[in-house]
C-alpha cells in the first residue's frame, strides 16, 4: 500500500494511458518512450492478473497542428488524419498495441469535451473575462498558442504563446509571453483586447494538494505542481481565438483549447473500447466514474496539463481522479538532443527498416535509465545491451537450456521443480510486482534478464553435461528446473518484450499464447515434449554500428546546410518548427543574425551621421572591378559620386530612379581608381537597398 491506494493487482478494473502525440509530423525513437513505457506498463499489470485496459489516440487539433498544416498548404483536418492514420499503424509494429486507439476530432471525444464544458459551466466554474491576446498587425489576425513566440516570464528562455518549451516547462496562459513575435510574419506583436471563457482553478488550489497526497506514480508527478499550487494557482483560459478545433459551445468565433478536449480523449478512447467489448466486459463508465484505476503515463513537459487542469476537470465533473501520473524523462541522441528539423534523428520507420527487431529497441528504452531519467541513445550502446544482455544472458540460457532438454529428453524431463529454483522463480516474482507498484519499468523491465542471469550461473555450476553420464537423475534434475526457469523468464519479459516471449512460449511447446499468462503461470508444468529451439536474438556486429553512425553524421549535416541556405535565402521570414509529442528540446532553425551591438552610442554619435535621401540619376561598372557599380546620386543639395558593390546582386539598367539612403558625410575613399564620396545603405549578403516608404524629396534627411 502506498498513498492510500491497494497494491496492484486490485479487484478494480484499470486503464493505462498514454500522453497523446500530436498528430503533425514522423515519429522517432525519443517519442517511442512514452509509448513503449505505456505499454509495458498495461502488459505488466495484466501479467500480474489486473484487468487493464490500454488506451490512447491523436491529439488533433490546437496550433501544433494548425501551425503545421499551413505550412505545407494542406487543409488541418486532412493534415492530421493523414498522421493519425500513420501512427496507428507504427505503434504496433513496436509492439504498442493499444485496446483502443481513437483521436480528438471523432464524435466520442467531441461529445464527452462538450459534456464536460457544460459540466463546468453549470457548476459555476467558468467565467468571461477580457484578456489581451497577441496580434500579427500585418496579417491582421490574432496569434493564440504557437502563432507566437517571445520570452518566458518565469525563468526568461524562449518560450512559445503557450509553454515554456525550452526554459522552466511552465503553461503560459494568453498575453503572458514577453516580447511577443509572430511566428507567420516574423514581426513584433501587438497585444488587442479579446473576450475569452476561463476555469476557476484556482479554486480548486486545496483539492488539488489533496490529490497530490494521493497520487502514486513517478516523484516529478508530484514535486512541481506542488511548487506551483504554492505559488498561487491561476485560472485557466480554455478558449483560442482559432478555427481548428472543437467550437466553444454557444460562441461564434472561439474553439476550446487542445487541452480541454486532448485528455478528454483517453475516456472517449476507454468509451471506444468499451463499446466495442461490451460493458459486460469493460466498463469505461464504471472505471472513469467510479472505481478505475486510472494511471497516465507522459512525457515529463505534460506534467502541468496533467496534475493541474486535467484533475481539476475530473473533479468538478465528478469523475474518478488519476491513481498515478508517471512522467519520463526525455531522450537524446549521442548526449543532444532529438531535432526533427535538423534531422538529428533515429526515425522509428527507419529503425525498423534497419531490420532490427522492435524488442530490441524496447528493451532498451525500458531499462537503460529509470522513467523519470532521461535517456540517451546511441547505436553503440544499443549494439553493447543487445549482445550482452539480450544475446548473452537471456537469450545464451534459454537456448542452451532448451537444446540441451530437447536433444536429451525430447522437452522437459520427468522431475519436479527444485525448492531453491522454486524459490528463485518467487521471488523474481515478488521483484516483478514491486516494480510494477513503484511505477519502474526498468525494474519490471530486468526482472527476466535477472532471472535468466541466475539460470546461466545455475546451469554453469551443476554442468549437467558432466553429470549426464554419472549422475543422469541430477542432471534431469537441473535441465528440469532450467526449462522452468526459462519459462518463467517468457512470462516476466512478455511485457518488455512481448513477440520475442511468444516465441520462447512457442519453444517451450506452450499452448496458447504468453500475452494470456499471469505471474501464476511461471510456475505450472511446462509441457512434457518440444521441438529443438532456436536463438532468440542476433548479435550486433560493430561495422553496423559505425555505418549508422556514419549514415546519422552525413543526413545531419547535409540537413544543417540546408537549413543555413535557407535561412539565407528567406531570412527573417522564417516559421519555427513546431515539435510534436514529448517536445525534445531543438535546437530550432532561426536565421543566423550577427549579434546585436553590445556597445551603446549616445544621440550626439548617432546625429553625427548625416543621413540622407538619395536618388540614384546612373549606374555603370567600374572597369575591373567586378562587383562595383559607379552611381551618380541626387541628394538635394548637390549630385554625388559614389561607388558601391551592387553590380552582381542588382540589374544594373533598372537602378536609375531608385530612392536610396546615403551616409552622406563618410570619408571619400578611392575604389579601383574611382573616388566614392559617400556611402549607400543596404542590408545583408544579397544587398538588399534601404528606401523610403513614402516620396520624400531627395536631400531630406533622415533620423
Ligand atoms: N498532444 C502532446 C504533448 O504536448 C500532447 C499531449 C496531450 S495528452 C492529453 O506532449
Ligand atoms: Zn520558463
Amino acid at each position: 500500500m502506498s498513498n492510500g491506494h491497494e497494491d496492484f493487482p486490485t479487484d478494480r478494473p484499470a486503464v493505462v494511458t498514454c500522453g497523446l502525440p500530436y498528430a503533425n509530423g514522423d515519429l522517432h525513437i525519443g517519442h517511442l518512450r512514452t509509448y513503449v513505457g505505456g505499454d509495458i506498463y498495461a502488459r505488466a499489470l495484466e501479467t500480474l492478473g489486473q484487468e487493464t485496459a490500454f488506451v490512447c489516440g491523436s491529439d488533433m487539433h490546437g496550433t501544433p497542428i494548425a501551425v503545421q498544416a499551413e505550412r505545407e498548404g494542406v487543409d488541418p483536418e486532412s493534415f492530421a488524419l493523414n498522421w493519425h492514420e500513420q501512427y496507428r499503424e507504427t505503434f504496433p509494429e513496436f509492439g504498442v498495441e493499444f485496446d483502443n486507439y481513437g483521436h480528438t476530432h471523432d464524435e466520442t471525444n467531441t461529445e464527452l469535451t462538450l459534456e464536460f464544458v457544460e459540466r463546468l459551466e453549470a457548476e459555476g466554474y467558468v467565467y468571461e473575462k477580457e484578456i489581451k491576446v497577441a496580434w500579427d498587425p500585418r496579417e491582421d489576425q490574432p496569434l493564440p498558442d504557437r502563432y507566437v513566440e517571445g520570452t518566458c516570464p518565469y525563468c526568461g528562455e524562449q518560450a512559445r504563446g503557450d509553454e515554456c518549451d525550452e526554459g522552466c516547462g511552465r503553461h503560459l496562459e494568453p498575453g503572458e509571453i514577453e516580447d511577443p513575435v509572430s511566428t507567420l510574419t516574423g514581426n513584433p506583436a501587438e497585444y488587442r483586447d479579446r473576450t475569452h471563457e476561463f476555469f476557476r482553478v484556482s479554486e480548486l488550489s486545496d483539492y488539488l494538494s489533496e490529490f497530490l497526497d494521493r497520487l502514486e506514480g513517478t516523484s516529478n508527478a508530484r514535486n512541481q505542481p506542488r511548487e506551483w499550487i504554492e505559488s498561487g494557482l491561476q485560472d485557466w483560459c480554455i478558449s483560442r481565438d482559432l478555427d481548428w478545433g472543437i467550437d466553444y459551445p454557444g460562441e461564434d468565433d472561439l474553439v476550446l483549447y487542445v487541452w480541454v478536449d486532448a485528455p478528454v480523449e483517453y475516456v472517449a478512447s476507454t468509451r471506444q473500447y468499451s463499446e466495442r467489448v461490451g460493458a459486460d466486459e469493460y466498463d469505461w463508465e464504471s472505471v472513469w466514474k467510479d472505481d478505475g484505476e486510472i494511471v497516465h503515463v507522459i512525457g515529463r513537459d505534460i506534467i502541468q496539463h496533467h496534475t493541474i487542469f486535467w484533475p481539476a476537470m475530473l473533479h468538478v465533473a465528478d469523475y474518478e481522479e488519476p491513481r498515478a501520473i508517471t512522467a519520463s524523462g526525455f531522450m537524446t541522441l549521442n548526449g543532444m538532443g532529438f531535432s526533427t528539423s535538423r534531422n538529428r534523428a533515429v526515425w522509428a520507420r527507419e529503425y525498423l527498416e534497419e531490420g532490427f527487431h522492435e524488442d530490441l529497441l524496447r528493451y532498451y528504452l525500458a531499462t537503460n535509465g529509470g522513467f523519470q531519467q532521461d535517456v540517451d541513445f546511441s547505436w553503440g550502446r544499443f549494439r553493447e545491451r543487445v549482445n550482452s544482455e539480450l544475446v548473452g544472458a537471456l537469450g545464451n540460457f534459454v537456448y542452451r537450456s532448451l537444446l540441451f532438454a530437447e536433444r536429451n529428453y525430447d522437452g522437459t524431463p520427468d522431475a519436479e521443480v527444485s525448492d531453491d529454483v522454486r524459490h528463485r522463480i518467487e521471488s523474481a516474482i515478488d521483484d516483478f510486482a514491486a516494480a510494477i507498484n513503484d511505477y519502474s519499468v526498468r525494474r519490471a523491465g530486468n526482472a527476466a534478464v535477472d532471472l535468466s542471469r541466475f539460470g546461466n550461473e545455475y546451469i554453469q555450476r551443476h554442468e549437467p553435461w558432466k553429470l549426464a553420464d554419472e549422475s543422469p537423475e541430477e542432471a534431469a534434475q537441473v535441465i528440469r528446473d532450467c526449462v522452468q526457469i526459462a519459462k518463467a523468464v517468457a512470462v516476466l519479459f512478455e511485457p518488455v518484450a512481448p513477440d520475442s516471449a511468444e516465441r520462447l512460449w512457442d519453444q517451450l511447446g506452450e499452448s496458447g499464447s504468453v500475452h494470456e499468462a499471469t505471474v501464476g503461470d511461471a510456475l505450472e508444468v511446462p509441457p512434457e515434449t518440444f521441438g529443438e529451439p532456436e536463438e532468440l536474438f542476433e548479435k550486433i556486429d560493430d561495422e553496423r554500428v559505425e555505418e549508422l553512425n556514419e549514415r546519422l553524421e552525413e543526413r545531419t549535416a547535409e540537413a544543417e546546410a540546408a537549413a543555413e541556405t535557407e535561412s539565407d535565402a528567406d531570412a527573417g521570414d522564417e516559421v519555427p518548427e513546431g515539435e510534436d509529442v514529448e517536445s525534445e528540446a531543438d535546437s530550432g532553425a532561426g536565421p543566423d543574425l550577427e549579434p546585436l551591438a553590445d556597445e551603446r552610442i549616445d544621440f550626439e554619435t548617432f546625429q553625427s551621421m548625416d543621413l540622407r535621401v538619395g536618388e540614384i540619376l546612373d549606374a555603370e561598372p567600374v572597369e575591373g572591378a567586378d562587383e562595383l557599380l559607379r552611381l551618380e546620386v541626387d541628394i538635394g543639395a548637390e549630385t554625388r559620386q559614389i561607388v558601391a558593390g551592387l553590380r552582381q546582386l542588382h540589374d544594373v539598367d533598372a537602378l536609375p530612379g531608385t530612392r536610396v539612403v546615403v551616409v552622406a558625410n563618410l570619408e571619400r575613399a578611392e575604389l579601383f581608381g574611382v573616388e566614392s564620396n559617400g556611402m549607400v545603405l543596404a542590408a545583408g549578403d544579397e544587398a538588399d537597398l534601404l528606401t523610403t516608404h513614402g516620396d520624400v524629396p531627395p536631400g531630406t534627411k533622415v533620423r
